[in-house]
This record gives C-alpha cells, sequence and structure tokens, in this order.
C-alpha cells in the first residue's frame, strides 16, 4: 500500500513538473503613446499573442500593463508595437507607419485624449 502511494505521487510529480517549469508569469507596466479607443484596441490586440496572459492599456495615463509567459519579453512586446505605429519607452514607430494610422491617432501632433 505505501508502495502505491509512492508511485502515485511520483507519477503526479513527473506530469506536472514539465509543465509548471514552462509556465511563469512576469508582470509589468510600460508606456506606450497612443490617443483614443482605437489605439486602445489595436495596442491591446498587437500584444495578445499566445503567450500573454492579461493586457489593459490605460488611454489617460499611456500605461499598458501586461501579464505574460516568461518565455517572451517585454522588449518583444514594444518592438511588436512600434511595428503597428505606437512608440514606446525603448521603441520608435517608422515615420511611415505612424503616418498611415487614422487620423484620431496621431498622438504625436495632438496629444490630446479624446
Ligand atoms: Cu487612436
Amino acid at each position: 500500500m505505501k508502495n502505491l502511494i509512492v508511485i502515485i505521487l511520483l507519477t503526479v510529480a513527473a506530469i506536472y513538473a514539465p509543465l509548471a517549469q514552462d509556465h511563469e508569469i512576469i508582470e509589468t507596466t510600460f508606456k506606450v503613446f497612443g490617443n483614443c479607443d482605437q489605439c486602445k484596441a489595436r495596442i491591446e490586440k498587437t500584444v495578445k499573442i499566445h503567450e500573454v496572459k492579461y493586457a489593459k492599456w490605460n488611454k489617460s495615463t499611456k500605461m499598458l500593463k501586461v501579464a505574460f509567459e516568461n518565455s517572451i519579453t517585454a522588449d518583444s512586446l514594444q518592438r511588436r508595437l512600434a511595428e503597428v505605429g505606437h512608440d514606446t519607452e525603448k521603441y520608435k514607430a517608422k515615420d511611415e507607419t505612424y503616418n498611415a494610422l487614422p487620423k484620431c491617432c496621431l498622438y504625436r501632433d495632438n496629444s490630446k485624449t479624446h
């Protein structure tokens, strides 16, 4: 009986150990420039990849709160945002990408929130 319990415990540990390893969650907040609700939708959609568990952008503070698996980095998320036209603390969007955004989203010239 004692042996059986030991075997069950070892089996359970063997199954869960590799799963537990991969899923360490990192939570962080960084600045992403934007203006409006369309920006909010674009920003949150851009970072909602498989590894990201949570993403909320605050229109007034311009802060993006994210929780993601440690297989990716906050840096890679900031790069993705710059690629769709949103400047971040670390990366600047290309002018041509920025200029292609809808008018209400042009946060560099028109920084008021509406
Ligand atoms: Cu916008």
